[in-house]
């Protein structure tokens, strides 16, 4: 089904210069780019788009991180765009992701930043629900 996510590149990859390459792949892989803009997220916002991981060990790092620089947030459109973006992603640890995928090709040495948290440059919806409310956040 033709189907909306949100797509996020996150600090550690627009740090690193990697916007365009990994704009590169999304469209290669027949994403249509809905609405784009590039954001350094409010605390607010980033406590919105993580809601669900409220009370984990890594909660706040991952706030601190995703609100410590420039990110790239988009609304993608493609047949089943959710499950197409995560497979174009892979898993969340960029150690155990899938050669081919996104977090393995720009996958770094060291993957923790200094409070611990993942830097895996991308970030997609993982369901439709989800993804219609992340989009609500940004745009
Ligand atoms: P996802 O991004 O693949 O959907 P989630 O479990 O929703 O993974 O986690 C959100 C983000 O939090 C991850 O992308 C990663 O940056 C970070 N993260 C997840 N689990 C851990 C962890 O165990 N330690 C440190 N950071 C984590
Ligand atoms: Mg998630």
């Amino acid at each position: 089904m033709l189907e909306r996510t949100f797509c996020m590149i996150k600090p550690d990859a627009l740090a690193r210069g990697l916007k365009d390459q990994i704009l590169g792949r999304i469209k290669e892989d027949g994403f249509n780019i809905i609405k784009e803009k590039e954001l350094k997220m409010g605390r607010t916002d980033a406590q919105k788009l993580y809601a669900v991981h409220q009370g984990k060990s890594f909660y706040a790092g991952l706030v601190n991180f995703i609100t410590s620089g420039p990110a790239y947030l988009m609304a993608l459109e493609r047949e089943d765009a959710v499950l197409e973006l995560r497979k174009l992603m892979g898993a969340t640890d960029p150690r155990q992701a899938a050669p081919g995928t996104l977090r393995s090709d720009f996958k770094e040495d060291n993957i923790f930043n200094s409070e611990g948290i993942m830097k895996n440059v991308i970030h997609g919806s993982d369901s439709v629900e989800n993804a219609k409310y992340e989009i609500s956040i940004f745009f």
